[in-house]
């Protein structure tokens, strides 16, 4: 099918047009249209990037990818009238009159197609792809996206935006991600459009024919993958833009953060109060008001008259502490930052050379340009003022940029890597890029430690540089469901290390809804509470004490879940998979999934299905898919493939253990760098067939990993046979547990054979579950020792040699 009216007016579609030429290339093909040029290259046999510009070159986003694309692993041919490039994964056929791309997979399967009639467009400077809409397609992902799971039927725009109490179906956030994966019953794909203006994804929103992605100038820039698995998806679009780096094992612990804490005194109760309660915790924030009339990279004299002082208390007591940074600078003659930064030339200016200013905190400010090198070392290097004081990790606020007013003039000027461009070009991207200056300005001054960035702001690869917060939520039973599908959705997008502010940030919360809301965060990466000035104190001792009890349950229920939680950032880092993991991702041929009434529920670290259910329901309806699953707190077992019901007092949040998996858990402790008991007990539940974990450990804190100073052991269970193998230590970090207290669920044995010496199990070997909660009445049927049947422990001494385990 051919376009027959071919606009050239900037207000009709302008389609590419069809291909006039084309020659093959080391990385793929390229070629010209009526209207414009192409260029397909090949990153890897699940990649492939599609560049189509109208003039005649292309001007590539220089911040997303890490990776270059490929010259081997493909083949190029002429099929008369389409042009074919394959993979060892994707067949893309590309059709010449007009241009309009069509992705297969091996079988032939149309895994994704070009809307032939307007495939790439124009209108104006806007640039769009449209793809026609596959029978039953759903789409995933988007990043920081509110609503539905499934956004099918829905548009998102992405331009960074400070949205103080957002709600909870509102776009856009503070960070974007182009990048998302569509599910059709043909199979699955991911397109990551790599375009920093401001773009639409419209995913069959006001129409019924096709979904498109388009930005407001630019070019058509987009990364298609393709894999068999979503996961695979997943892993690709993490491999092609980065992946996170092993955060230090202290930013796993729980967070306490309030704006603000302040003066010094009120810090130091809060430290010595965690320890007194007994609530397990490791990092304290200091949010603006540390500052002296919010200015950055200073202490407020008389709320902080030593913070050397007070941090090295803090830091005694086994806390870390993590400072706020805004990006706007006070435009004040005496102010060192200032008068250095206007002097080298570092602000973002207008085009007549003058300083941009805008409102915030500190008053009139200036911006610096961190899409400058020079403006991301010098930033990097004045951060010493916090390091010298013995602060340990850095939160990024405000990097939308956010000003009073909220509409930062378009006109204003951006280096960009030395390409020159305006605010609307370089928006997206300026939060990432200042927590790039951050997390190079925390690996410089300590090269030893691995730094620990938070920010609310990002565009995709941010993953590499920080862990991200959504931002201003508000204390209601909706936002912390909200806050759960803006996690799944961030995993979805390669970014595993996320979290939100726990109880809300603006308003109260109800005591019941701090309650849950922290049994719900026990399983989210980041398990940071956080509030608003002004708002009831909202520590986990704040609300009573049913709440503080279920608080400090939960938490330390975290801390005990730690060998496990850490294993799977270490996995994390290596496949670029999420942590909270939409159950989209594993079970995306399940429908049910989607459902509405379900599309909260995720797996957290590869093996607990959790279901965030309201405080205000005390039974829930859970969809367990297919396979088998326990009930976490009885090992209730349940065939999966249907909803159960269970009970959600506030004490007990539904989460579930997935047959065949392995879960490893330490003894209490307070703080993560504190010593547990040496015994690392590691829980089998009964599956199907082969299932497997990598265990993984290393000081926790340095960069030795990277050298080999890590301590990792894959354990694989066989469900069927009844036999576990534990493999020789990789590694030479001296591991820190001496023995390992195997506990197996679901399993029917009379002995246990341990390399050649086989045991009787004996009564002792029976084993009970540890009680979650001490705080009474248990309901009686959800007594932990009510349903345990078949739960046996062994305990074998650790050593770095392999070991075979079988129950007969
Ligand atoms: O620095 C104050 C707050 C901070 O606590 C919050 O987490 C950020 O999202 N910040 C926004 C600025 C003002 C909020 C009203």
């Amino acid at each position: 099918m051919t376009q027959k009216v071919q606009s050239t007016s900037t207000s009709r579609n302008l389609h590419a047009g069809a291909i006039n030429s084309w020659s093959p290339t080391p990385f793929g093909l390229e070629g010209t249209t009526e209207n414009g040029v192409f260029n397909l290259s090949v990153y890897g046999p699940k990649t492939v990037r599609v560049q189509v510009s109208r003039s005649d070159e292309f001007n590539p986003n220089p911040y997303s990818v890490v990776k270059a694309p490929v010259s081997e692993g493909f083949e190029v041919s002429d099929g008369g009238s389409f042009l074919l490039l394959q993979t060892d994964y994707i067949n893309i056929e590309i059709n010449k009159t007009p241009f309009a791309i069509i992705f297969k997979d091996q079988k032939g399967n149309i895994i994704n197609q070009d809307d032939q009639a307007f495939s790439v467009s124009w209108l104006g400077t806007e640039v769009t792809n449209y793809k026609k809409l596959q029978e039953n397609e759903r789409f995933i992902g988007l990043g920081e996206k509110t609503g539905n799971l499934d956004r099918s039927g829905n548009a998102y725009t992405n331009w960074n935006t400070d949205y103080f109490a957002y709600g909870t179906d509102d776009d856009p956030l503070y960070m974007s991600i182009p990048f998302y994966v569509g599910i059709h019953d043909k199979g699955s794909y991911g397109i990551f459009f790599d375009n920093t203006h401001k773009t639409v994804f419209n995913f069959g929103a006001s129409n019924n024919r096709f979904a498109y992605y388009s930005a407001e100038d630019g070019e058509m820039d987009y990364y298609f993958f393709h894999d068999a698995e979503v996961k695979g998806i997943i892993s690709a679009y993490s491999d092609l833009t980065g992946r996170m780096q092993l955060p230090p094992k202290w930013a796993l612990g729980y967070q306490q953060c309030r704006y603000s804490y302040y003066p010094d005194s009120e810090v130091l109760t809060l430290s010595q109060s965690f320890r007194d309660k007994k609530v397990p915790a490791d990092v304290i924030y200091l949010d603006i008001h540390h500052m002296e009339k919010y200015k950055v990279f200073t202490f407020d004299g008389e709320k902080f008259p030593d913070p050397k002082a007070m941090i090295q208390t803090l830091k005694d007591r086994g806390f870390k502490v993590v400072v706020i940074m805004d990006p706007g600078i006070r435009t004040e003659e005496d102010y060192e930052p200032y008068v250095d930064g206007k002097e080298k030339d570092l602000f973002l200016k207008y085009p007549d050379d003058s300083i941009y200013e805008g409102q915030v905190w500190p008053g009139w400010c200036a911006f610096p340009d961190y899409t400058n090198p020079e403006t991301r070392d010098w930033w990097a290097g004045k951060m010493k003022f916090y390091t010298e004081a013995g602060v340990d990790g850095f939160w990024t606020d405000m990097n939308e940029p956010a000003t009073w007013g909220q509409c930062t003039p378009n006109l204003i000027d951006f280096d960009f890597e030395g390409q020159k461009v305006s605010h609307r070009k370089a928006r997206n991207i300026y939060g990432m890029q200042m927590a790039r200056s951050v997390k190079e300005g925390a690996e410089k001054i300590s090269p030893d430690a691995r730094p620990f960035v938070l920010t609310r702001a990002g565009f995709s690869g941010i993953q590499r540089y920080a862990a991200a917060w959504t931002g201003d939520n508000v204390a209601s039973e909706d936002h912390m469901l909200a806050g759960v599908r803006l996690l799944n959705s961030m995993g979805i997008s390669g970014i595993p290390f996320s979290g939100y502010d726990i109880g809300g940030f603006a308003g109260d919360a109800a005591p019941s809804l701090y309650a849950r809301w922290m049994s719900i965060a026990t399983f989210a990466p980041l398990f940071r509470a956080h509030s608003m000035i002004n708002s009831n104190d909202a520590e986990p001792w704040a609300f009573g004490e049913e709440v503080e009890e279920i608080s400090r349950n939960y938490i330390k229920l975290r801390y005990k879940l730690l060998p496990t939680i850490y294993s799977a950032f270490y996995s994390s880092t290596q496949t670029g998979l999420p942590l909270t993991e939409s159950l989209a991702i594993q079970y995306s041929q399940d429908m049910n999934v989607f459902d509405s009434k379900y599309q909260d529920q995720y797996i957290f670290c590869d093996a607990f299905l959790v279901a965030p259910v309201k405080s205000t329901r005390d039974i829930a309806k859970v969809y367990l898919p297919k396979g088998d699953w326990y009930y976490f707190f009885n090992d209730q077992h349940h065939k999966g493939g249907n909803p159960v019901f269970v009970e959600s007092p506030l004490n007990y949040l539904p989460v579930f253990v997935k047959g065949g998996s392995i879960i490893a858990l330490q003894s209490e402790t307070y703080h993560t760098g504190e010593d547990h008991d040496g015994v690392l007990n590691l829980h089998f539940y009964k599956g199907k067939g082969k299932s497997k974990y990598v265990h993984y450990e290393d000081d926790g804190i340095s960069n030795g990993h990277k050298d080999g100073d890590f301590c990792k052991k894959t354990i694989t269970l066989d469900s069927d046979s009844g036999s576990v193998t534990i493999s020789s230590q990789e590694g030479a970090h001296p591991s820190t547990y001496n023995t390992y207290k195997l506990h197996f669920h679901g399993f029917n044995a009379k002995s246990i054979q341990i390399g050649d010496s086989e045991s009787n199990l004996k009564k002792e070997n029976l084993a009970f579950l540890e009680k979650l909660t001490e705080f009474d009445p248990l309901p009686e049927h959800l007594h932990p020792f009510h349903e345990v049947k078949n739960v046996f422990t062994f305990e074998i001494e650790n050593t770095t040699d392999a070991v075979e385990i079988e129950l007969h």
